[in-house]
């Protein structure tokens, strides 16, 4: 039996039947995630985006519980960098660019240690991965597709950081006809600043481009339709 859910969110209950659903979670990789990946080469402090991992580790193991489609997304390029544009590998003034030999292996290229998804959040067998060269998660992959092919209109988004890969694959995914959920304590920045205003960005103008909901209250809505099915 499918049920439409309402999650309360801004700016207004998100509605979405959990079966025509998938929970995405963003490039929760060591390269962003630990040190000695991309995002330290970058300049941030990586410990910044720890926060996530606790309550997305909950919301995955509902969903898998649960039986809702769970893709998983990795930024990263090919060992010989022929899907890394030029514009990208040559910019800013990273301590190591993408392609050169760090800690965790070379940094954003498929296959490296460090370009894997963190053991905590670690994808199970059946669960698509999609590998991206950029950083939405349409772009160059057949994500699109998959969905199309799988029924899945409604997408519960989580994952680092919010206002890069977060923000671009939303607005791909709203631009192509999915509702986007985007689970405020389950995504990540490096930067409190854009942290805030990337998700009052998605949530403005009527959600101009999404919803934003706690997961809490994600959890909770899922938890009240169980709790109402017939027994
Ligand atoms: N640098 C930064 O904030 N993000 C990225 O480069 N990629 C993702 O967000 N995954």
């Amino acid at each position: 039996m499918t049920e439409t859910i309402a999650v309360e969110a801004a700016p207004s209950p998100y509605r979405f039947d959990p079966t025509h659903a998938a929970l995405v979670i963003i490039d929760m990789q060591r390269d962003f995630v630990e040190p000695g990946g991309f995002g330290e080469t970058l300049g941030n402090d990586v410990s910044t985006l720890q926060a996530v991992v606790a309550p997305l580790q909950v919301v995955l193991a509902d969903a898998r519980q649960r039986g809702l489609a769970v893709i998983h997304t990795r930024e990263g390029h090919l060992p010989d960098l022929s899907d890394c544009p030029p514009a990208k590998l040559r910019r800013g003034a990273p301590s190591l660019r993408i392609g050169a030999p760090g800690p965790k292996g070379r940094i954003l290229i498929r296959g490296e240690y460090g370009h894997d998804i963190i053991d905590d959040l670690a994808p199970m067998p059946g669960e698509l991965v999609v590998d991206k060269p950029g950083k939405g998660s349409f772009h160059a992959t057949g994500l699109h597709d998959h969905l199309a092919a799988s029924g899945i209109t409604s997408l519960v988004v989580t994952g680092v950081t919010t206002e890069v890969c977060v923000h671009t694959t939303v607005r791909e995914a709203n631009d192509r006809g999915y509702e986007c959920l985007v689970l405020s304590d389950c995504v990540g920045s490096y930067f409190p600043a854009f942290q805030e205003a990337a998700l009052a960005m998605i949530s403005a103008q009527g959600g101009i481009f999404g919803w934003v909901a706690s997961s809490s209250a994600y959890l909770s809505a899922l938890a009240a339709a169980d709790s109402s099915l017939p027994v």
